[in-house]
């Protein structure tokens, strides 16, 4: 970093103002006193749903549990109108929770952190954004969501096009008009799966350019049933306490029976009632080794593929969205809302990238091996350099100029999901190594930023200025995530939480799969033990815990 020329020296830097920065900002500024700074790249909060504005955006766990649960007033105020939240609702929730705390008072908007150099003399952090702020901070958060990277692949003449083209995660904020549109939407993934069925309803034409077939599940979205949520209202502590006990962050009572225990009806009768009842009920809510078992696993897959054949009427078409080369949920299990039914359209074409890969981007459209498509739109819905890509872009160096991005050449590497040993006072929120994406968000953002604000807390009470991950406490974490998604079928495709989505990523698993109940006691033990597995000390004198 150039000369100390830092103009504000403050207790603490938030980067982001998500639902993860936003709840930091809120427990550092009122419940602990800090000064705080926070930098959003946005003009806006919201973060995810910021930027992911694309036709049929929402959110897949259910709109009761999609929220903050740390103030009981805002639970019990905010009303959802659907069973799952749309975007543009979330964004006006998490609107609603800035002006309700008076949250942007501290937030920097239209603002990146470009570096953050550790400064040992002092213990404190030297912070860069691209609007030449300079300041410096004992602590530092990064609230910088998992998939916050969009990636657009380097598809030769990929500059050439002379129609519009957009990334699903960078979408304008006045919308795109498709009427009249020749459209090709590149990716299936939640954000093509998802835009997909809207965007065919408006264009002239629409090609969906797979590269490989999914298993999606219905929502079965609508108006939310008021007189559920009604109850939920009554009982919400108990709910979400359930929630953050759970495996996926959701109060779904937890199943035992073995896919392989059942007669082949009754199977097929829980199948059909989980499909019925839709979204994430139909992992989580009919057999419990679905996630585990290979053999399990197969009924689940089957049971998928058979409902796609029985969707798409042309035997052809169901057969190229039929995916045959990984078992179900090893990728990101995917809700939609007819998207198989969307291939029945006379105005929708599935061009088969995987048997006649994309050669180049022309002019006009996109050729294949097999064709040249005219196009007017493209639509990039090609996902994220997920859970590190954010973190690479910012030059973070550590203890003796060690660089992050070094460190995590071959994969990331941290405790928990926290921190990373050679990073004092550098706190992750949702970082690589902690359940994440694999869980319903806000419970393991609310998890994580108290977590934080605990230990914070903890070394203040104890007059202490310096928290450091140890490394052979991170080696130990890091083996045990591995050894935990050894034994899922997440290892058995090649998904965005494997960095196999990104030219050149180290495979690696990034997060926790272990579950955010078990995962919750553990970051519990570790404060108990008194922070195990961090290195605390003063200005001077380390403290092992
Ligand atoms: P995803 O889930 O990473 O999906 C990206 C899609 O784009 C997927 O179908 C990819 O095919 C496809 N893709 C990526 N690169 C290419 C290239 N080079 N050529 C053709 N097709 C490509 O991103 P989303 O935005 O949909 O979802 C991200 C997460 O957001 C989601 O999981 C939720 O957690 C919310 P592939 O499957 O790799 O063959």
């Amino acid at each position: 970093m150039a000369s100390s020329t830092a103009t504000r020296d403050l207790d603490a830097v938030v980067i982001g103002a998500g639902f993860a920065g936003l709840y930091m900002n809120y427990r550092l500024r009122e419940t602990l006193g800090m000064t705080t700074q926070v930098y959003e790249a946005g003009d806006g909060v919201g973060g995810t749903w910021y930027w992911n504005r694309y036709p049929g955006a929402r959110c897949d766990s259910e709109s009761y549990m999609y929220c903050f649960s740390f103030d009981e007033q805002l639970m019990q105020e905010w009303e959802w109108s659907g069973k799952y939240p749309e975007q543009p609702e979330i964004l006006r929730y998490l609107n609603h929770v800035a002006d309700r705390f008076d949250l942007r008072r501290n937030i920097q908007f239209n603002t990146r952190v470009t570096a953050a150099h550790f400064d040992e003399r002092g213990n404190r952090w030297e912070i860069e954004t691209d609007q030449g702020d300079r300041v410096t901070a004992k602590f530092l958060v990064t609230a910088i969501g998992c998939l916050s990277s969009g990636q657009i692949p380097d598809i030769p003449g990929r500059d050439a096009f002379r129609g519009e083209s957009y990334h699903t995660g960078a979408w304008p904020h006045d919308g795109v008009d498709f009427t009249g549109k020749r459209v090709g939407v590149i990716g299936t993934g939640s954000s093509g799966v998802q835009s997909i069925p809207v965007i065919a309803k408006q264009a002239q034409h629409l090609h969906v350019f797979q590269r490989t077939a999914q298993y999606t599940i219905p929502a079965r979205h609508g108006t939310v049933d008021k007189a559920f949520l009604d109850e939920v209202k009554k009982d919400y502590d108990a709910i979400y306490e359930k929630a953050r006990w759970s495996t996926g962050g959701l109060p779904y009572a937890p199943v035992e029976r073995s896919a392989l225990a059942v007669s082949d009806e009754e199977r097929l009768r829980v199948y059909e009632d989980a499909w019925q009842q839709g979204g994430f009920k139909f992992l989580f809510a009919s057999f419990f080794d679905i996630g585990i078992d290979r053999r399990a696993n197969d009924t689940a897959s089957e049971f998928i593929r058979s409902k796609i054949r029985e969707i798409v009427k042309d035997p052809e078409v169901a057969e190229k969205l039929v995916p045959v080369d990984h078992p179900f949920a090893s990728k990101r299990p995917l809700i939609d809302t007819n998207y198989f039914d969307t291939y029945n359209r006379d105005n929708v074409t599935l061009v088969d990238i995987r048997h006649a890969p994309i050669q180049e981007i022309t002019p006009t459209g996109i050729r294949t091996e097999d064709g040249h498509y005219e196009l007017d739109i493209i639509v990039f819905a090609t996902g994220f350099d997920a859970m590190t890509g954010t973190f690479n872009r910012i030059d973070i160096q550590g203890r003796d100029g060690a660089r992050l991005r070094d460190k995590w050449a071959g994969g990331p590497l941290t405790y928990l999901g926290l921190a990373s040993a050679g990073f004092p006072n550098l706190f992750m929120i949702t970082g690589p190594g902690s359940p994440s994406v694999l869980s319903n968000m806000p419970v393991s953002i609310e998890q994580h930023v108290e977590w934080v604000s605990g230990a914070i807390e903890h070394l203040r009470s104890q007059g202490l200025d310096v928290m450091e991950a140890e490394e052979r406490a991170e080696q130990e974490w890091v083996a045990h995530v591995n050894e935990v998604a050894e034994q899922t079928m997440f290892m058995l495709a090649d998904s965005w939480y494997l960095g196999a989505n990104i030219p050149g990523k180290p495979r690696v698993f990034m997060p926790y799969p272990g579950g955010v109940g078990a995962y919750r006691e553990k970051c519990n033990e570790v404060t108990e033990a008194g922070y195990e597995g961090f290195t605390l000390r003063g200005a001077e004198v380390p403290v092992t815990g």
